[in-house]
């Protein structure tokens, strides 16, 4: 039985930025599901491309992986020999969760659970690398440094997984998508109250970008075969191929 989030159902007087830490960590699963429409599809999705995409001794990296769901993904539909998974977070409340989740599974896969920021590791010899709804956390300025590395670190033919929350560039949809989502949201239990702290916590925290200054950056940065290929309102996943 998965622990009920309720962190932002009572009124809170000073409503800090929204962190990673252990209340946020023991909630997360019931969190992420009720919270980001469209999660349970791409993590599944992330699994397919791991059995398309995975090459013998190399790396697949996730990068900001909280709990480890796409990495358990991730490991269950890899069939290549020699490859390890590096799963990266710097939320040692993240991690210490991740560990015992990834153990509650049975599996010969290599995982390094990593902590550290995911601006400052080594990324190389890459297969796969995961960004799910991580890069929306990034200072906005260290962004494009990130995707340059990881570009730098893929293997011809490897891919990136860039799942985030967008905005839209025109004003009306983005409303639109920005009343759905909390539709949707109200529609999984969260009450008004709820809805309006989370957004305020998270206001200086998740800066989102259109999906066209993703495409674009993604682009400068040296990949030739970007598209999205999931979206439900203002959440999404694009691919990147190397
Ligand atoms: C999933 N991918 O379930 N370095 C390392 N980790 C970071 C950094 C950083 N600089 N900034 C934030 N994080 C997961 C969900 S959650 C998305 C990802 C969300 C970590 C942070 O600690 C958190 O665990 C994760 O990025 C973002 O598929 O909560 O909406």
């Amino acid at each position: 039985m998965q622990a009920k989030d309720h962190i932002f159902a009572a009124p809170i007087a000073e409503l800090g930025d929204f962190n990673f830490d252990q209340k946020v960590a023991e909630v997360f699963p019931d969190m992420i599901k009720r919270s980001v429409p469209g999660y349970s599809n791409i993590i599944a999705a992330i699994g397919m491309m791991t059995a398309r995409f995975a090459q013998p001794h190399t790396q697949l990296y996730d990068l900001g992986c909280s709990l480890g769901a796409a990495t358990q993904e991730m490991r269950r539909n890899l069939s290549q020999p020699g490859c390890t998974i590096v799963a990266v977070d710097n939320s040692p409340a993240m991690l210490e969760r991740a560990a015992s989740h990834l153990a509650s599974f049975k599996s010969d896969a290599v995982v390094e659970l990593t902590e550290a920021d995911i601006c400052e590791i080594a990324i190389e010899n890459a297969s796969i690398v995961v960004l799910n709804f991580t890069l929306q956390f990034i200072d906005p300025d260290k962004r494009k440094a990130l995707l340059s590395r990881i570009y730098q670190g893929l293997n011809p033919g490897g891919v990136l997984i860039l799942s985030e929350k967008f905005i839209s560039a025109n004003h009306t949809v983005n409303e639109l998508l920005i009343d759905l989502h909390h539709d949707f949201k109200r529609a999984n239990g969260y009450s008004e109250l709820e809805v309006s702290q989370k957004r305020t916590a998270l206001e200086n925290v998740l800066r989102p970008d259109t999906p066209e200054q993703h495409k674009a950056r993604l682009a400068e940065v040296g990949f030739s075969h970007v598209d999205m290929w999931f979206q439900c309102f203002n959440f999404g996943s694009m691919v990147a191929i190397k």
